[in-house]
Formats: structure tokens, sequence, C-alpha cells
């Protein structure tokens, strides 16, 4: 019997301590279902601490970021309110243990979704889109893990920060996305990379969060997951995303 309760409060430790630790997997077999239980326990305790589910992210939509990481599955995490990383909050590098950036779309959903959605009923459900940068942060030592090890880790998330919404386009297909670190790009890709086209991503959204019972909701933000590999903030200050057509998201890192 895997005991989600306290390895999720283990998980949570070492985010709020910033210690990483050992994998799971390293000496415990457990399944994809014990992994996404873990994940809820988890957010059970950020939603205790008075923090909000605003959306979701999605992971290993990209070839680039599966090689990356040794992983081959799309995963799923949910973003709350104290991931965001805005002007007045920006990213606090001791609160984290080994930050890495990476670029990305998002969407912000129109309605509550039910469940799994075809990609040609997406155009209903979302108001905005926008470039995004995501902070990923994972609480295993070396950034080293399994399928079920991410996934019970939320994903790795740590947080985010979205350009400015944009009017959602027909396609989203061959937009060029540069991450910049204090002006010098580090990593550019397209946004074909995600899926063959980052709505792809969206309907696999609704089809993961349908089958773990996440929630997805009017005005959540979904992340369409990151089109190159990640690269680590180190002493970076200043981190840009632009995307071809919808801008920039960018934070500062204190
Ligand atoms: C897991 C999170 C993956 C993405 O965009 O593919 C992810 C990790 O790389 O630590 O966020
Ligand atoms: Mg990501």
């Amino acid at each position: 019997m895997i005991p989600h309760q306290q390895w999720a409060e283990a998980l949570h430790q070492s985010a709020r301590t910033q210690q990483p630790r050992n994998q799971f997997s390293k000496e415990h077999s457990y399944t994809l279902g014990d992994a996404y239980k873990i994940q809820h326990a988890l957010i059970k305790e950020r939603v205790a601490e008075g923090h909000a589910i605003v959306g979701v992210k999605m992971g290993f939509t990209s070839l680039a970021k599966m090689k990356q990481m040794g992983v081959e599955d799309m995963i799923i995490g949910q973003l709350t309110s104290d991931m965001r990383i805005t002007t007045e909050a920006p990213l606090e590098h001791a609160q984290c243990i080994h930050p890495r950036a990476e670029p990305e779309i998002a969407f912000r959903l129109s309605q509550d979704i039910a469940g799994p959605l075809t990609t040609e009923e997406l155009m209903e459900v979302v108001d905005g889109v926008a470039a995004a940068v995501e902070v990923i942060d994972s609480r295993y030592d070396n950034f080293k893990f399994s399928l079920e090890d991410v996934v019970a880790d939320n994903c790795s998330s740590c947080g985010f920060a979205l350009g400015p919404w944009c009017a959602v386009p027909l396609g989203l297909n061959g937009l060029d996305m540069v991450q910049t670190f204090d002006g010098n790009a580090v990593a550019s890709g397209t946004s074909d990379a995600i899926l063959d086209n980052p709505f792809e991503a969206l309907a696999a959204a609704t089809r993961l969060a349908n089958q773990y019972d996440i929630p997805l909701k009017k005005g959540m933000v979904v992340l369409a997951g990151a089109s190159t590999a990640a690269h680590f903030i180190g002493t970076t200050q200043k981190v840009e995303v632009a995307v071809d057509g919808l801008g920039c998201a960018q934070f500062n890192v204190v």
C-alpha cells in the first residue's frame, strides 16, 4: 500500500524548505494512478494554505522536452494562485531549489469543461491565448525522476508568467518562440513542436483532466507544454518569452 498522504506531505515540505529528496521510484514501485492520487493530496496541502486552483499545465507535449527529461508520456499538473509570477510578485530564487524556465503558450477557458473535447470543439471553450513562461523546479535530487515521480510532484510546477491575453487565432501553427535570459537568446523553437499544434495539447488536457478528476473551469489557464528544452535560471535576472503574433511574457528574478 502506497502512503499517498505521507508522500504528498514530503513533497510539499521539500518545496517549502527547498530541500530536494530521493525519487520514490528508486525504492518503491507504484502506478500512475497512485501518482495522481499523491498529486491531488499535494494540491490539497496548497489549498489548505489558502491558495486557489487556477489552471492546469501539460507536460512532455514536445519531443525536445521528452528527450531532455527521458520521459515519454504526456502528463498533467495543476496550477495554484501562489504560482502566478507578476511584476508585483517576481520569482524569488531563494524559494526555489533549482528552477528552470521554458517557453510556452497559454489558453484561457471561457466555460467549465465537463469531459474530453475534440480539437474542433476547442474554439468554443477558449477566449484568450497568450505567450507564457513556465518555471519548473523538481523536488527530486538532480531534477531526475520517473514518469510516476514527476506526476506525484505536480509535474515539477513552480511558477508561471503570462503575456497579455490575445484574441484566439484560427491557427497557432508555425509561430516562432524565443526565450531570452537578460536579453540573450537561450532557446528557440516553434509552436509546431507542441504536438504539431498547441490546440492538440489543449485537447489532451481535456482528456487527462477527465481521466484523473482534475477540474477545468471557466477562467482557468491551460499551459500547453514547452516547445524547447528548459534552461536553468541560475543568476539570470530577467526572463522573457516572445511568441510570434502573441507578444511577450516576462518576469524578474529577485
Ligand atoms: C516536468 C514538466 C514538463 C513541459 O512543459 O513539458 C513540462 C519537467 O520537465 O520537470 O512542464
Ligand atoms: Mg512546462
